[in-house]
């Protein structure tokens, strides 16, 4: 099997763009998709800070170094959720890329350690709290991203999510007819009112294994097993479908996903979209003041059930 491009050996096949790579045109591909992808839904532009949210594994790592060899000023986050060996593990990898890559070309790595700064780590903390481990880790995540976003003033906030996530979740809201999540599901969202980050996700176009094979190519070492709460996740199954269907269709999930935000963007020329109904009820919480659709916003109410000691 050939380079479609070169001609010389080939790496790696693309049944969905009936094509087959070297690596130095995979790599290519790979950049020219993520480019598309900033320019084509406005993302952010060379002169803008970006803060990556980075957690160990291949997409976000991948999403890192993608940037930076574009030429991007990125910085990055990683929250440490206090699981065990995952999370130690997840970090050296995130410490090993930043102080190899990222650290010599002047750029940041930010840490927030949930078990400092929450007190518990997310597991205990759900625990206290009596709410599923992934809700109350998103809660934090959500929060601790836009208030480091916020107060080291990037212009934006950029997530690994990729083609494989995205096309989940679709499908996972079109099976519920979550409507109000399918209004707000996109790579690019506004940053809405004061006090919330504009919110990217650059890989849109790119699927896992399209990103796991980057990170191989490039020597990107990254936390290969899932983090242990994802197991059981709908999430999974739902991907697990959809590969079942990209197997014997390949293209399917980029049509799926694709042809969903075209009908979004014909629809954004409507008068008011629900996320701009949403958008007019924000306020400012009154414990922390982010931005926040009630009197006190979800981290915080989340934080007073987490000291409250009736509700251990
Ligand atoms: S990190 Fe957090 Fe995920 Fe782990 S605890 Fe659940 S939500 S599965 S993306
Ligand atoms: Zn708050």
């Amino acid at each position: 099997m050939n380079c479609t491009k070169c001609k010389t050996k080939a790496a790696i096949k693309l049944p969905r763009h009936h094509a087959a790579f070297c690596k130095n045109c995979f790599n290519g591909f790979v950049h020219d998709q993520v480019a598309k992808a900033i320019k084509s839904q406005k993302m952010f532009g060379k002169d803008d800070r970006i803060l990556v949210a980075v957690s160990g594994g291949k997409d976000s790592l991948a999403l890192w170094d993608i940037l930076l060899k574009l030429g991007y000023k990125a910085d990055a986050l990683y929250v440490n959720l206090g699981i065990g060996n995952y999370s130690e593990r997840s970090y050296e990898k995130v410490r090993d890329f930043a102080d190899r890559v990222s650290v010599p070309l002047g750029f940041t790595l930010h840490t927030h350690t949930v078990e400092q700064e929450e007190g518990a780590g997310i597991r205990e903390l759900a625990q206290l709290v009596h709410r599923p481990t992934c809700s109350t880790c998103g809660t934090i995540k959500r929060y601790q991203f836009n208030r480091a976003a916020i107060e080291h003033e990037y212009d934006v906030m950029a997530t690994g999510h990729n083609l494989d996530d995205e096309a989940a979740r679709l499908l996972g809201n079109v099976l519920h007819w979550q409507e109000e999540y399918l209004d707000k599901q996109g790579p690019s969202l506004p940053a809405s009112v004061e006090g919330f980050a504009k919110k990217v996700k650059p890989l849109y176009r790119l699927t896992e294994r399209e990103l796991a094979a980057y990170c191989v190519l490039n020597k990107i070492d990254y936390i290969v097993e899932e983090c242990p709460m994802a197991q059981g996740a709908r999430s999974l199954l739902y991907k697990e479908v959809l590969n079942r269907l990209e197997t014997e269709s390949p293209g399917t999930k980029q049509t799926f996903y694709w042809g969903f935000l075209d009908k979004q963007r014909k629809k954004e020329s409507a008068p008011t979209t629900m996320a701009q109904k949403d958008q007019a009820m924000l306020r400012s919480c009154t414990t922390c003041g982010q931005p926040t659709t009630a009197e006190v916003c979800s981290y915080c109410k989340l934080m007073v059930r987490a000291k409250t000691p009736a509700s251990r």
